[in-house]
């Protein structure tokens, strides 16, 4: 007997068949047989069987293959019941375990449903194609609430009203692992506020950005074929009109080590394929450019092309964005110089000179062309790449490179050159939106940073981005708890703060002083002897009782992050985080009788990121001012994390459901554990111990209150509620009455559910039975 076998359950869970049927679509309730629960295969996968019957500890169960399987009961999870199949926001589960949110989110999915709320936040899974959801129709019933679907149109909506609102300035955060959508969503946002408009044109500008940041600061991974090397947020500012007034770009530590170096089937940044297959002409010839084959930086990996984007197109897009954020075509054509010397600089080569293996560069085209490029006299570029001056006591001394100083000091420049262009390009681009009088001061934020990276091999880069993703992790944390418990609190029902898990002690091991990553690693990087080795073993030393730590053979260490454990192998950590660039290079550039040399070379002296003169390759000694990179990372990650409090925060979490970019490829395995690691369980479970599905007063007595077997003397919504409750026997510690709504534990409404679908089932039996008599 089917009521039997639901009477004996040890699941909750009413749900039966796994059909089709939709909200209160009630006559196919008729149709459904067996109780549902979720059940793990072997490889991880959960599959929705039928419960044909179970005795205490076991049960029997039927997948969908036909299967029949006796398995322990408590291997079972339940399912929700079908009317929350899909829902819009995984807090409508009455069962909020994993099983069920990887349903609700791959349900969906399918249908190209790619947001849902997670309470608080909106999570966003990469469809890897075009769906259509964007564009001003969309925008239109998104402004207009004609929509109301999760979408980051609707997040940035709410964002703009509750600027206006509270007089408060907004961000909206967007996490998520490399490759899961956070720039095409910052992107989609940024959409969504431009089309407020502007006037003279500031919310174009403003999109335009886009295109030149990618082309500079984003590069082919093995994770992405879009990979942002760098952070970015981006402030929006409104006039009293609610227009926008203006923006300003920050960003946040360019991975330059890119532009000379690249691993096999990544490529460096966009910009330098573009300006080789895109360059028109004239500026070939001036640049002295030919193929991305052609440069020794871009020859280092074989892949020189993306599969469906075209280089030569994005390059006119590029020159386009530049001109509409007021770039001069004098200065755009100053700007390829300096990728081109930059192409140019990874070509020169170096001969040995004498017998102690000192080297000076082959004065060949290579050479020629960078000088020329860079505007500087080919004697003094040669001096540069070969020799270092140095100060001993009173004295100035030359010294010879040997060859791998004298590369390393090569490519520094290049890195450099690059990295200086880059902070250049943003700040025109800052001048160009500079915020016009008429602002109210108020602004909306994006945050855009490189997501959380664990590649075959782990370096000062992933460990820089791991960091901040750790920083940004806490944040996420701090405010979901901190909103969740205020809603409680809000609507006046009874709740004991809980506290919950974090990463502080992961941020702890990265940020404590002196024994903490940061420091040691500072610590390693001023000292005249300090090696990647030494700093290994100092690591080990005095981190290994760290839970977040674990000390690897050789160079390597391993950290659990929040999303994972990652390990991370310090070759190059020293030299990175010093970052040296001599004296003797930005002399060179100071000399140099183009304009943009120029600049970069006072700003590299003008910096707290002074440049340090000798020893050799002993940099960093005790007299130096130069904050490492790291450090100075840290500090730029405090002061956003300090901006971004002063803000109401919108989270978008962004999830991908594959590792190959592919679109319709769905992996519960790589899913789960996103959303495990990323806090949207997390969030659900904050929501577990509480009270995760509310509803209003009056839903709950429309929905329910036909099933009052006696009739209550006050229709208000809120009696007739608590007339259900008390009829149900829903036990007082399962939920809580709030001023508008009720608040209820897992799995209570399922049970509300349940006996409201007998009775329709009922009802329509006897609905059939009648008319089969009529009939
Ligand atoms: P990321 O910013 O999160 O990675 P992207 O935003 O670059 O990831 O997304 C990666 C790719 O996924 C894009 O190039 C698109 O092909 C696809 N994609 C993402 N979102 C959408 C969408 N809404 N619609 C269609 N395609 C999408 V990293 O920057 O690597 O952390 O450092
Ligand atoms: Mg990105």
């Amino acid at each position: 007997d089917e009521d039997m076998d639901f009477v004996a359950s040890p699941l909750p869970s009413i749900s039966t068949s796994h059909s089709q049927n939709r909200w209160g679509d009630t006559t196919s309730y008729a149709a459904k047989k067996k109780l549902q629960s979720w059940f793990q295969l072997p490889n991880g996968n959960w599959e929705l069987g039928k419960l044909l019957s179970t005795s205490g500890t076991e049960s029997v169960i039927s997948l969908p293959e036909g299967k029949v399987l006796k398995v322990k009961s408590e291997s079972l999870v339940p399912a929700n019941p079908d009317i929350l199949d899909g829902v819009d926001d995984l807090m409508q589960l009455s069962y909020l375990n994993e099983p069920s949110v990887l349903y609700n989110l791959q349900y969906r999915y399918k249908q190209n449903m790619i947001y849902t709320k997670a309470g608080p936040v909106l999570v966003a899974i990469n469809p890897f194609k075009k769906v259509p959801l964007y564009g001003n129709d969309y925008i239109e019933a998104y402004k207009n609430k004609s929509l109301e679907s999760p979408h980051v149109y609707a997040i940035t909506d709410t964002a703009i009203r509750e600027m206006r609102r509270d007089e408060v300035n907004q961000s909206i955060i967007i996490s998520g692992e490399s490759g899961a959508g956070k720039t095409e969503t910052a992107k989609i946002a940024m959409q969504y506020l431009a089309a407020l408009g502007g006037g003279s044109g500031i919310e174009y500008e403003i999109l335009k950005t886009n295109p030149i940041l990618e082309a500079f600061g984003n590069a082919k991974t093995s994770r992405n074929d879009n990979s942002s090397r760098f952070g970015k947020l981006i402030e929006i500012h409104f006039s009293e009109t609610g227009k926008i007034s203006g923006a300003k770009i920050q960003t946040f530590l360019l991975e330059k080590s890119r532009v000379v170096q690249c691993a096999e089937g990544e490529r460096s940044y966009h910009i330098f394929y573009q300006l080789c297959a895109g360059a028109p002409l004239a500026l070939r010839e001036k640049l002295d450019l030919r193929t991305a084959n052609d440069y020794k930086y871009l020859r280092q990996s074989s892949c020189h092309s993306i599969t469906g984007v075209d280089d030569a197109e994005q390059f006119h897009v590029v020159v386009e964005a530049l001109d509409t954020v007021h770039v001069s075509k004098e200065d755009q054509e100053s700007v390829f110089a300096m990728l081109a010397a930059v192409l140019w600089l990874g070509n020169v080569s170096f001969t040995v000179i004498d017998n102690e293996n000192h080297v000076e560069p082959v004065a060949d085209e290579d050479l020629i062309n960078v000088a020329k490029l860079i505007g500087c006299n080919i004697e003094e570029l040669k001096l540069a790449l070969s020799t270092r001056k140095m100060r001993v006591g009173n004295d100035n001394i030359v010294q010879k490179l040997t060859l791998p100083q004298a590369i390393d000091t090569r490519d520094a420049l290049a890195k450099s050159i690059y990295a200086c262009l880059f902070d250049w390009l943003v700040e025109q681009i800052n001048k160009s939106l500079a915020v016009g009088k008429r602002r109210t001061g108020r602004s909306i934020s994006i945050l855009d940073i490189y997501g959380f990276e664990s590649f075959d091999r782990n370096s000062f880069e992933q460990f820089c981005i791991n960091y901040a993703n750790e920083r940004l992790q806490q944040h996420f944390n701090r405010h979901l708890f901190k909103l969740e418990q205020e809603e409680y609190i809000q609507d006046g029902i009874d709740w004991a703060k809980i506290d919950f898990e974090d990463n502080q002690d992961c941020l702890n091991l990265f940020e404590k002083k002196p024994l903490g990553l940061l420091s040691l690693l500072d610590e390693e990087s001023t000292f005249p002897n300090g090696t990647d080795l030494t700093f290994a073993n100092k690591l080990k030393q005095h981190l290994n009782s760290n839970s977040c730590f674990r000390g690897e053979r050789d160079k390597a260490f391993t950290v659990s992050h929040y999303a994972g454990e990652v390990m991370y192998d310090t070759t190059g950590f020293l030299e990175k985080n010093r970052d040296l660039l001599h004296l003797d290079s930005i002399q060179l550039l100071s000399s140099s009788s183009c304009h943009l040399p120029q600049i970069f070379a006072s700003n590299m002296l003008t910096q707290s990121n002074k440049p340090v003169v000798g020893p050799l390759h002993k940099a960093g000694g005790a007299d130096s001012q130069k904050l490492s990179v790291a450090t100075k990372f840290k500090g730029q990650l405090f002061q956003l994390m300090q901006r971004l409090e002063n803000t109401t925060p919108h989270f978008i979490r962004c999830i991908k459901p594959n590792n190959f970019q592919s679109p319709g490829l769905y992996e519960q395995g790589l899913l789960l554990q996103q959303l495990r690691c990323c806090g949207v369980l997390e969030v659900v479970r904050i929501s577990r111990s509480g009270f995760p599905t509310r509803m209003s007063h009056q839903k709950f007595a429309r929905r329910y209150g036909f099933l009052l077997l006696e009739s209550v003397a006050s229709q208000d919504p809120l009696s007739v509620s608590v007339a259900i409750l008390h009829q149900f026997n829903i036990l007082p510690e399962m939920y809580q009455v709030g001023y508008t709504k009720l608040f209820f534990r897992t799995g209570q409404i399922g049970v509300l559910e349940d006996t409201r679908n007998r009775t329709l089932h009922g009802i329509l039996r006897v609905q059939s039975c009648f008319r089969g008599h009529q009939a």
